[in-house]
C-alpha cells in the first residue's frame, strides 16, 4: 500500500442482519461479523465499540482515552423491527445491520445505505456528508484548516524520509502525528467524532468520492466516541477532557527558543549567549541537536567539545537561559557501550517475531530501540534519562526520530513485549510511550517541578506528557503559510502547545522571510528557531540591523504578553480551549468556515500576520517605505490596532499594508491583556507585577486571572487562586475591580491598569479585593503596545 491508497467501499462486505447479544448487537452477513456496543462515557460523549471477529487480537491497545473514562456505563439496546435504538442523556444512535444514525446536540448524521462493512480485518463507516460545510481537527496535517474534500492517513513517518521534495509541497499526507478526529460542521452546529484505534486508518472527508466521509480501519478494534456540541468550542473542550489536557508548563518554555541542527562546542553555545545579550534579545532556551554526543551515542556528551556541560548549563541558567537536549530513540548496537549493555541485560529492546533484537539504521549506525510499550523498559529508560538530565543539568527533553525512524530497515519487523505484539499495534504510539517514559525521569529528578519535553511524533492523547513541534518544514512562503492551518488544527485536536519551527527548517532563510516567520508565530504557543546543518544561519542577527530590529520586536511582544500566554495555557488547562484558535472557535457566519490566513490567541487577540515576500503579492509604497498588503476581516465590533494605536471599526474587510517591522494586531473592544512590563532579562521575569490593559471603547470587560507560583505542581493539587477583574465604563469613569478568590494567598500581585482608547475618561478608580484607590487620567493618551509605548497611569 503507498500513501493515499484505500480499499474500495465496494470490496467490503455488507451485514445483512442485526441480532442482540447482551448489551451488544451483531452486525452480520457473508464475510462479515461485526459486533457493536455503545456506552455512556460522560455527559455529551458515547461510545461505540467496533469489534471485528475477523481480527486476529480483538483488544483495543490505545492509550488515547483518560483511563478513568475507559469503562463507561453501558447502554441498553432496545429493539424495534429491524433496528436498535440507544438513547441517553447525550443523545441516540440507531443501527441497523448495514447503517448507522445518531443525533447529538441537535446534530444528525447517518451512513449512507449499507455504510457499514469489513473487508477482512478493516472496518468501514461511511457517513452521509449532507448539509456538512466544514471540517476541522485531524491533528496535524499539512493544506488547509478546512478539510471538506480532503484525506488523512493516520500513520506516523519521517516525513523527509518517506516523501523527497516536501520543502517544495504544503500538500503531503501522511505527517508525523496520527489523530483520527474529525470534528464536522453543519451551519453553526458541530459534531466530534473520534476514531479510537491506535493502528493506521483512512479518513477520506469526501475526497475520493464527493458527498461520502469514509473512516476505514485496517484491524483492530475501533471506539468511535460521538461528541457532542453544538458549538466548535464545546466539541474541542469535551475531546480535550476526553483525552487528557496538557499539564502546566514552566514559564520559561514559553520564552523565545533558539536551535540549530550543528551548534557543536561549548564556546559556540557561550558565543550564542552573548551574541543574544549583545542584540538585545531576550531568549528562554538554547537547543543541543545532535552534535553534542559521542558519535551520536544517547545520554553522551562529546568531551572534547563539552568538557563539563554542568558548568556550560549552569552559566548559561545564571543567565536566564535553559539547556534543552535533544534525545532519539536509537541505541548504538555496541557491546560495552552502558547504554546497550544495560537495556540489553534488562531485555529493554523490541524484538522480532522470533526474539532477536530489532535492528534499524540510524545516525550511530546500526541501532536497537526501547520497547516504551513495557513498564520495565520505561523504568529502565527514566532512570538512565533521569541521571544525563541530573548530571548534565539539563532542563528540558527534545524527543525526535521517535516516528519511529529506522532508515533502511523497515518497521515491521519491531515487535513489542518480546516479539509478541505486532508492530502496527504500538506504531503510531511508539513516541507516546517515549514521550510516557521520558516525561517520568522528570518526575524522578523533582515530582513538584514541571517538566517540559517537546515530541516530533504522536498520537491522540500525547498532550499529556509532552509539546509537539510540526516537524521539518522549509523556509519558503508556503511552508509559513501551512504553518497557520496545521497548529490551528492540531490545537482542535488537543495538542494545545505546539508550533512549527520558526524560520523553517531546511533551505535558506532570507531577512524578509525570517521577519515574518517571527512575527507570524511570536504569539503561537510553542516559539522556536530552528534550523538544518548546512542551511545559512537563521538567528535573529544573521541578516542585518532592519530585520534584527523587527524580530526584536516580535520577540518583545511575545514576552510583554507572556502573562497573557500563561493565562491561556492556565484555561486550556482547566477547560481545553486551545491557545490559538481559528476565528470560528469565537465567531459565527460563513466567512469564517475557511479562514485560516489569521487567527486569536486565546478570546481577546487577532493576529494577522504577512505571509507573503515582496514582489509576491500586493505591495505599495508609502513615504518611501515598502510595505505588504494582505486582506483583515475584522469580526463585529471595534478592534484596537496595536500596530497603530487606533480604533477600528469591525465587521468589515481591511486592506492593510504592513512594513517590514510590523505585525498587525488586534485586541478586541472588551478585553483586559495581562502585559509584562519589567526588563526583560531572558526567562526570568518577575510576575509579582503585571499591567492590566484594558481595551474598553464601547463595552466592559471582565476576565480571570490564574494566581499561582507559576513553578510548581501545587496547582494541580488546587493550589491555585483566581483574581475575578472587572472593568466597567460609568460615564467618564472606569472602574475596575479586583477580586481575589481561591486556594491561593491574596495580594501576591500588584495590577496596574493601563487604560486604551479612552481620551474622554477622566477618572479612575480601583478596588483590589475592598480596598479602593482613585486615579485621575491624563487626556488624549496614546498607547501603543508593540512598540512598548503604552502608558501606565
Ligand atoms: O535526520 O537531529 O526533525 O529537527 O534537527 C534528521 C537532527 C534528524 C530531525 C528533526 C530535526 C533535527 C534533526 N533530526
Amino acid at each position: 500500500m503507498f500513501f493515499g491508497q484505500k480499499i474500495h467501499p465496494l470490496n467490503f462486505d455488507v451485514p445483512e442482519t442485526l441480532a442482540l447479544a447482551g448489551d451488544a448487537v451483531e452486525l452480520s452477513g457473508p464475510g462479515v461479523r461485526l459486533r457493536v456496543r455503545c456506552v455512556d462515557i460522560a455527559e455529551g460523549c458515547l461510545r461505540l465499540r467496533f469489534e471485528n471477529a475477523q481480527s486476529v487480537d480483538p483488544q483495543q491497545y490505545s492509550d488515547a482515552v483518560l483511563p478513568e473514562l475507559r469503562e463507561g456505563r453501558p447502554a441498553a439496546p432496545l429493539r424495534e423491527a429491524d433496528t436498535v435504538r440507544f438513547t441517553t442523556a447525550t443523545g441516540a444512535v440507531e443501527l441497523s445491520a448495514a447503517q448507522l444514525r445518531l443525533e447529538l446536540a441537535g446534530f444528525a448524521l447517518e451512513t449512507v445505505a449499507e455504510g457499514i462493512g469489513a473487508c477482512g480485518d478493516s472496518l468501514l463507516l461511511n457517513f452521509a456528508l449532507r448539509g456538512v460545510d466544514g471540517c476541522y481537527g485531524f491533528g496535524e496535517r499539512t493544506r488547509r484548516l478546512n478539510k471538506l474534500g480532503d484525506s488523512a492517513d493516520c500513520l506516523t513517518v519521517d516525513v523527509v524520509a518517506v516523501f523527497r521534495h516536501t520543502y517544495a509541497r504544503d500538500d503531503y499526507d501522511p505527517t508525523y502525528v496520527a489523530i483520527p478526529f474529525a470534528i464536522l460542521k453543519t451551519g453553526e452546529r458541530f459534531l466530534g467524532l473520534f476514531f479510537d484505534n491506535p493502528g493506521r486508518a483512512v479518513l477520506d472527508v469526501g475526497h475520493s468520492q464527493p458527498g461520502e466521509f469514509w473512516y476505514q480501519s485496517f484491524g483492530g478494534v475501533t471506539d468511535l466516541y460521538l461528541i457532542a456540541g453544538p458549538t466548535l468550542a464545546e466539541v474541542t473542550r469535551r475531546y480535550a477532557a476526553l483525552t487528557g489536557r496538557a499539564p502546566l508548563p514552566p514559564l520559561w518554555a514559553l520564552g523565545y527558543h533558539q536551535c540549530r541542527w550543528s551548534y557543536r562546542s561549548a564556546a559556540e553555545f557561550r558565543h550564542l549567549a552573548a551574541q543574544f545579550a549583545a542584540a538585545d534579545l531576550p531568549v528562554s532556551a538554547l537547543w543541543y541537536d545532535i552534535d553534542y554526543m559521542d558519535g551520536f551515542r544517547l545520554l553522551t556528551w562529546n568531551r572534547q567539545a563539552f568538557p563539563d556541560p554542568a558548568a556550560l548549563n549552569r552559566e548559561l541558567q545564571a543567565a536566564g537561559i535553559r539547556a534543552v537536549t535533544i534525545v532519539d530513540p536509537g541505541v548504538k548496537r555496541e557491546p560495552g557501550y552502558a547504554v546497550y549493555d544495560s537495556g540489553r541485560a534488562r531485555q529493554a529492546f523490541c524484538q522480532t517475531a522470533s526474539g532477536r533484537e530489532y535492528v534499524g539504521k540510524v545516525w550511530p549506525g546500526d541501532t536497537v530501540f526501547p520497547d516504551f510499550t513495557q513498564e520495565s523498559a520505561r523504568d529502565w529508560w527514566a532512570g538512565g534519562l533521569a541521571d544525563f538530565l541530573r548530571e548534565g543539568a539539563v532542563d528540558g527533553v527534545w524527543l525526535d526520530m521517535n516516528d519511529p525512524a529506522t532508515g533502511y530497515s523497515r518497521t515491521d519487523e519491531m515487535r513489542f513485549d518480546h516479539g509478541a505484539i505486532p508492530h502496527d499495534r504500538y506504531h503510531n504510539q511508539y513516541a507516546h510511550y517515549m514521550a510516557i517514559a521520558s516525561r517520568a525521569a522528570s518526575d524522578r529528578l523533582d515530582p513538584n517541578g514541571r517538566p517540559f519535553l517537546l515530541t516530533r511524533s504522536a498520537c491522540a492523547g500525547t498532550q499529556r506528557y509532552s509539546a509537539v513541534w510540526t516537524g521539518d518544514n522549509a523556509s519558503n512562503w508556503k511552508h509559513l503559510r501551512m504553518a497557520l492551518p496545521c497548529s490551528l488544527n492540531l490545537g482542535l485536536s488537543g495538542v494545545a502547545f505546539n508550533g512549527p519551527d520558526v524560520g523553517g527548517f531546511m533551505d535558506d532563510a532570507g531577512a524578509e522571510l525570517l521577519v515574518r516567520w517571527h512575527q507570524a508565530g511570536c504569539l503561537f504557543p510553542f516559539f522556536r528557531n530552528h534550523a538544518m546543518r548546512h542551511s545559512r544561519p537563521q538567528e535573529p542577527w544573521q541578516f542585518g540591523p532592519d530585520s534584527l530590529a523587527a524580530i526584536r520586536g516580535a520577540i518583545r511582544t511575545r514576552y510583554r504578553l507572556l502573562p497573557y500566554l500563561y493565562q491561556c495555557f492556565f484555561a486550556h488547562w482547566r477547560e481545553g480551549d486551545p491557545i490559538i484558535r481559528p476565528l470560528l472557535y469565537h465567531y459565527a457566519g460563513p466567512e469564517y468556515v475557511n479562514l485560516d490566513d489569521q487567527y486569536l490567541v486565546g478570546d481577546a487577540v487577532l493576529a494577522a500576520p504577512i505571509l507573503h515576500g515582496e514582489g509576491h503579492g500586493p505591495e505599495i509604497i508609502r513615504c518611501g517605505v515598502k510595505m505588504q498588503e494582505r486582506s483583515i476581516l475584522l469580526p463585529p465590533g471595534d478592534w484596537f490596532d496595536l500596530n497603530r494605536g487606533e480604533w477600528l471599526e469591525g465587521g468589515c474587510t481591511l486592506h492593510y499594508a504592513a512594513a517590514l517591522d510590523e505585525l498587525p494586531l488586534f485586541v478586541r473592544d472588551g478585553a483586559i491583556l495581562p502585559y509584562y512590563a519589567g526588563p526583560l532579562r531572558n526567562s526570568f521575569m518577575d510576575l509579582s507585577a503585571v499591567e492590566l490593559h484594558l481595551f474598553c471603547r464601547e463595552r466592559s470587560a471582565q476576565c480571570d486571572y490564574f494566581l499561582d507560583d507559576r513553578e510548581s505542581r501545587g496547582y494541580a493539587r488546587g493550589d491555585y487562586g483566581v483574581a475575578h477583574i472587572v472593568a466597567e465604563i460609568d460615564g467618564d469613569r472606569l472602574r475596575v475591580e479586583i477580586a481575589e478568590s481561591g486556594g491561593y494567598p491574596r495580594d501576591t500581585v500588584r495590577f496596574t491598569p493601563v487604560v486604551y482608547g479612552r481620551p474622554e475618561a477622566r477618572e479612575l478608580t480601583l478596588t483590589v479585593n475592598g480596598r479602593m484607590e482613585r486615579r485621575l487620567l491624563q487626556a488624549g493618551q496614546r498607547e501603543w503596545l508593540c512598540r512598548e509605548l503604552a502608558v501606565q497611569v
